[in-house]
C-alpha cells in the first residue's frame, strides 16, 4: 500500500489493522521506519598547493555515516565513510603527477540521496629548488660586521641564510630570482662562512648552497710610513 500523504523526514511508526466480516479487528505489531529525503552537501577543506603526491582530501558538511566517493581528475580515487558531523578524510593511494589536479567528493546516504561538493583545483609540486648561488660577498672578501648577502635562487622561493651553520634569517627571492639579506646582528671580527638554502611555496627544500668564506670587520690598515722610510 501507499501512504496517502507525504511523510516528513524522520522516524515514523505504523501498524496495520485487520477487520474480518464479523467486525473483529486485530492490530499488527508497530513497526518504525525512517524517511530520509535529505543529504548535506559535502564541503572540501581547502587545498591549493602541496608537496605531497598522495595528499589527504578532507571535508565535512554532509550526513553522518554517509559514503564519500573521492573523485580526482574525474576518476574514482577511493571511498570512505563520514563520522559524526559528516566529517571525512581520505588519503590518496596512487601518487599524483606534478601539476594541476581536480578533486570533488560525492556523498551518498543509506536512503540513496546523493550530493556533490564543489570541485577544487590544486597543484602538486614535489620538485625542490636548486641550491641558491651566493654572489656577494665572494670567497675571501673583507666585509663590514653587517654585510649584505646577495645571490640568486629559484624565483619567488624563500632563501634561508646560514652564517657559520646557524640560521640567520630568511629573505624572499624576487620574480627574477634575486635575493638580498642584510645581516643585522654585528658579526665578530674574523672569518665567517655563509650558506643559503631555498624553499619553494610548496615547502620543498633545496640542497644547501656552496659556502662562501669572508672576513668581517678587518682591522684598519697599518699607518703609512713609506715617506719616512724613503728619507733614509
Ligand atoms: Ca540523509
Ligand atoms: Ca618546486
Amino acid at each position: 500500500m501507499t501512504v496517502p500523504t507525504a511523510l516528513g523526514d524522520g522516524l515514523h511508526t505504523g501498524y496495520a489493522v485487520a477487520t474480518d466480516a464479523a467486525g473483529n479487528t486485530a492490530a499488527s505489531k508497530t513497526v518504525s521506519f525512517t524517511v530520509d529525503t535529505l543529504i548535506g552537501t559535502p564541503i572540501l577543506n581547502p587545498i591549493e598547493l602541496t608537496n605531497d603526491s598522495t595528499p589527504t582530501i578532507s571535508g565535512a558538511g554532509t550526513d553522518s555515516d554517509a559514503e564519500i566517493a573521492i573523485v580526482v581528475d574525474e576518476n574514482l580515487a577511493g571511498t570512505t565513510t563520514t563520522g559524526p558531523g559528516g566529517v571525512f578524510s581520505f588519503t590518496l593511494t596512487a601518487p599524483l603527477a606534478e601539476g594541476l589536479h581536480t578533486v570533488y567528493a560525492v556523498a551518498s546516504d543509506g536512503a540513496g540521496n546523493t550530493a556533490t561538493s564543489e570541485t577544487i583545483v590544486f597543484k602538486v609540486d614535489t620538485v625542490p629548488p636548486a641550491a641558491p648561488l651566493i654572489r656577494s660577498p665572494v670567497n675571501g672578501e673583507m666585509t663590514t660586521k653587517t654585510p649584505i648577502i646577495r645571490g640568486t635562487s629559484e624565483p619567488l622561493s624563500i632563501v634561508s641564510i646560514l652564517i657559520d651553520a646557524n640560521p640567520e634569517g630568511e629573505t624572499p627571492a624576487d620574480g627574477g630570482g634575486l635575493f638580498s639579506f642584510q645581516v643585522v646582528k654585528p658579526l665578530s671580527p674574523g672569518w665567517h662562512t655563509i650558506h643559503a638554502q631555498a624553499r619553494d611555496a610548496a615547502g620543498n627544500l633545496s640542497p644547501i648552497s656552496a659556502g662562501v668564506e669572508f672576513f668581517a670587520d678587518p682591522p684598519p690598515p697599518p699607518a703609512n710610513n713609506d715617506k719616512s722610510d724613503k728619507r733614509k
